[in-house]
This record gives structure tokens, sequence and C-alpha cells, in this order.
């Protein structure tokens, strides 16, 4: 990519300088043991941006020793936790410094919108870091009650090394929602980021050694997935490990964790999370929500609001909002403050989503708009697309798209509507719009996903732990749950009164 020869600084942030390009291993940042490389493409032109070192088992191995011998006999587990939160929170002010470069290496990486990148993601990356480093001097155990006279009590110690692999969808937010939690626990690290989106994670090793966290806690191996990924998920010395990704993907690491040590594993998979919108909803509110729920960030969330069930009262009106405000929805280059769009990440998920958009219409759904990829763009972009009438066997209603596309149905009662939203493999998030109180609760708890929203969507807290039911895997993000992955319990028992045993 360009340099930062050009004063402008809006030039700058479109063209930033690619400063990381090689492995993080104990500190530093170093070429793969087998001198490869591999190509990251620009989504907005199919162009190659860099070449990134291209970590393989022998890599994972160097990262994990350091790891290893960082957690056995380095200070980040045995610090007080106060001292690792201060560190932590130097990170995060380190984040906020360099918001506009990293949210523009995202950009040019996943084609993630740069207004979004800076305005969301690094706030939210910094919050996480906050929200655990506030966290990491408060973790402790119980004194236990114990049944006869011994005192027992537990002791929460730090799980080990962890691996973590990430997607590319929400790069600089995913890194932080599973890094954070870990440093604060006092664990160190393996992160695979995908090979999709490098950049903005061997950017954060750089930050993280500037922050004072010591060598080896946290180690950045860029690569493929069935070479660097499913080295992390056999390591025999790997403790516990998080993945983010495909249900496909998230069912090989279980595997591996299976058949090499049992490490923990954590899953956070792909959803189909319905939105259900009753009769007595503000019908702008809920067609601007259910616009947003599926074309914020192209399709590509995990929670997207993929499956829109809209009560019969309001489905005529509800339709023609709709359709108006998709056509409105600005699709365009990334770094433009007014695109509401960017590109897909790759050609892979660009022809991925077009083909489910043909099987759509095959299916026999009705295209109400949309549909192809956008006219006059040279890169991966596709118009925001609607189908309506679709059932649910159909394919549009049962497989995560990851992309701009809308599923539509329209429902008689609130027993159907239930029923409906239920009928998925997938239990990630769900959303509900209706001003009655006794509707929300009920659907609230019918619904088997692991986060339900009630007319808003998309809101994640720190606070708020995050993960799905059923198919779209196990283990929390977010919230001390996701803390106390990375942690154990030690019981300790111990004679009350030195009577001998
Ligand atoms: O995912 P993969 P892909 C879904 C979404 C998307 C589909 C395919 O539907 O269209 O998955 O995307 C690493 N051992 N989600 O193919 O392969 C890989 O290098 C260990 C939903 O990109 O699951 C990357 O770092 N690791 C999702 C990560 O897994 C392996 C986000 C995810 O890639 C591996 C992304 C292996 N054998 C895709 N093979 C969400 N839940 O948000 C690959 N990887």
């Amino acid at each position: 990519m360009g340099s930062h020869s050009d004063d402008s600084s809006a030039s700058f942030v479109k063209n930033p300088t690619i400063k990381f390009t090689k492995l993080f291993i104990n500190g530093e940042f170093v070429d793969s043991v087998s001198g490869k490389t591999f190509e990251t493409i620009d989504p907005r032109t199919g162009k190659v941006t860099a070449r990134i070192a291209e970590g393989d088992k022998e890599d994972v191995e160097l990262a994990v020793k350091a790891a290893r011998q960082a957690f056995d006999h380095g200070p980040w587990p045995r610090l007080p936790g106060s001292e690792r939160g201060r560190i932590m929170m130097k990170f995060a002010d380190l984040l906020e410094e360099n918001a506009e470069e990293l949210a523009a290496l995202d950009t040019i990486d996943c084609g993630k919108l740069f207004s979004v990148g800076k305005a969301m993601d690094i706030p939210y990356a910094a919050n996480a870091l906050r929200y655990y480093a506030g966290a990491a001097d408060k973790v402790h155990g119980d004194v236990l009650k114990m049944s006869r006279e011994l005192h027992g009590y537990t002791l929460l110690e730090p799980i080990g090394v962890v691996g973590h692999i990430i997607p590319w969808n929400n790069p600089i937010f995913v890194f932080f929602m599973k890094v954070s939690p870990t440093l604060a626990a006092g664990c160190t690290m393996v992160v695979k980021p995908a090979e999709q989106t490098p950049l903005s994670a061997l950017y954060h090793a750089h930050l993280a050694k500037l922050a004072g966290i010591p060598d080896g806690v946290l180690n950045v191996i860029t690569g493929f997935g069935p070479t660097a990924g499913a080295a992390i998920s056999s390591h025999m010395d790997i403790d516990a490990v998080s993945f983010t990704g495909s249900t496909e993907i998230g069912r090989k690491v279980m595997q591996a964790a299976a058949e090499s040590n049992l490490k923990v594993v954590s899953l956070e998979l792909g959803g189909k999370s319905p939105l259900i919108i009753f009769d007595d909803a503000d019908v702008d509110m809920a067609a601007q929500l259910a616009i947003f729920g599926i074309m914020f960030n192209k399709g590509e969330a995990c929670v997207a609001s993929s499956r829109v069930y809209v009560q019969e009262g309001i489905y005529d009106e509800f339709v023609k909002k709709l359709v108006e405000k998709a056509r409105a929805w600005i699709v365009g280059d990334p770094f433009d403050p007014k695109a509401q769009q960017g590109p897909q990440v790759d050609l892979k998920q660009f022809e991925k989503i077009l083909s489910y958009i043909e099987h759509g219409k095959r299916e026999g759904a009705t295209l109400l708009t949309g549909g192809k990829p956008v006219a006059d763009q040279k890169g991966y972009y596709i118009e925001p697309t609607i189908f309506a009438d679709v059932k649910e066997e159909m394919l549009i209603a049962k497989d995560e798209i990851f992309g701009p596309v809308m599923a539509l149905a329209q429902f008689k009662t609130i027993e159907e509507a239930i029923k409906r939203a239920n009928s998925t493999r997938y239990g990630l998030a769900a959303g509900i719009v209706t001003k009655d109180l006794n509707v929300a609760n009920t659907v609230s708890r019918s619904v088997r996903a692991g986060t339900i929203w009630i007319s808003c969507y998309f809101a994640l807290d720190n606070d708020c732990p995050f993960g799905g039911y059923k198919m779209s895997g196990f283990g929390k993000d977010f919230g001390l749950e996701a803390l106390h992955k990375y942690l154990q319990v030690k019981s300790v028992v111990t004679p009350l009164y030195n009577t001998p045993w």
C-alpha cells in the first residue's frame, strides 16, 4: 500500500502504511520458520495489499514455548491484578491514540466502514480492555461452608496458555473481546487472526509491547486455518482454545481438542437470528431496525437478523417501508463517510452470497429488491437484498448466508412466531419489536437463543455475556462469564482443629 508521504491526513488514512507483516513471538516480530508469506487482499479492488508471514506448525510451536515460559516463569500471572489492570489501561489508551490507523487497516483488509471502525470498534475494544482491567484485582475464590470440621476454600487460578482463533468479520472487536479477559485472568496466549485480516492483529501486538505487556504473554501467528489454526487446536501444551468462526470448523476444533490434550473449548459459531415484529410496533422504526439488523457490516455479523417475521396486520405497510429503506441504503467505498455498506470480505464470500441469492430465486422466494452485485464497482459489493414469502424449508431460511440478504415472512399468532423463530439449528440471538410487555416477556423466554434484544439490535456490551445456544456454540464472551472461562477453580481443604485424618 501507499506510504505516509501525502500531507493530507485523509489520504494517509486511506493509504495506511503497513508497518507490521511478520509473526509476533516472544515480544519480537520474526519471519516464519519456512520463510513463506501470503497475500492479503483489499476487497475494494481485489488487489494485493501486502505480503504477510505465513505461520505454520513450527511457528505455533515456538509461540507456545514462549507463552508457556511466560506463564510458568514470567511475571504476568504473578503480578497483582491491579498491576495487570494498569498495563491493560495503558494498552487501551494506546489503542485510542492509534484509532485512525487501526480502523483504516481493517477497512483495507475486510471492507469494514472506516467510520464504524473508528467510532465503534476501537472504543468497544478499548472499553473491553478497561472493563477487564478493572476486574483483574477482583478475582477471588470463596470460603466454603464444609459439612465436617474442615476449613475449605477455593482459589481461582489462570488456566494457562490459551489459543485464540479469530474470524475476519470484526477483526479488532473480536481480538479484544477474547484477549482482554485472558490478560486479566493472568493467562498467556497465542492468537491466530483470520488469513483475510492479519493487519490490525499485528499492530495490536506492537501496542501490547509498548504498553508493557511482558514478552511471551501475547503472541500473534498469522497464517491459514488448516495449518496454523489446526496446530493450535491440536497442541498438547495449550490449555484452552477459544474459537469464533463457522460451525463446520468449530466442530473440527472440538475434535482436535478431544484427540489431543482435552483442552477446554469455547465456540462462538454461526447464526440465523430471527427478528420478530408484532402488529403494535412503530412500523417505520421496525423497518429501520430490520434493515440495520441485516445490512450492518454488510451482513457479515454472526448475530445478523437474517430472518425477519412480521405480523400480518402491518405486513404490507412494513414491506413498503422496508424496500424504500433498502433502496436508499448507500453501498460504496468504506472510507466514504456517507457509505453504509462496504464490500464483502473476499471473492469466496462474495460468490457464496451470490450463489445463495440464486438459490432463493430458484426456490420460489419473491425477490423484493437487490439480488446482484453493485454495478460499476470493481470490488466485492452486493446490493442490499430482500426475499419475501420465505418458507422454513428453503435454504435461504436455514443457512447462514453472512451477507446483506434478508429472508422475510409473515405470521399470524405469537405461538406461530415462536415456533418459526425456533425452527433453526442455530441459537445465537433474536430480536423482538413490540410495545406489549407480556408479548416481549413470553417471546424472550421461549426463543432458544443466547441474547434477546427487545426494541433494539446489536446492543452488545462488556457487561452482557454473549454466546450461543444449540449449534451456535457454547461458552460466553463478554461479562464476568468470559473472565471465568480463563480461570480454573482449585479447592483447598485443611482440618479445622489440627485433628489428624
Ligand atoms: O470460516 P472459518 P470462513 C461463517 C460464515 C462464513 C463461513 C465461512 O457463515 O460465511 O463461516 O467463513 C480458522 N482449525 N463465519 O471459511 O474457516 C480460520 O483461519 C483451526 C461466522 O472464513 O471457520 C479463521 O481464523 N482453525 C463467524 C477462523 O478459523 C481453522 C465468523 C474462521 O474461519 C481451521 C466467520 C482449522 N481446521 C465465519 N480452518 C462468526 N461466528 O462470527 C479454519 N480455521
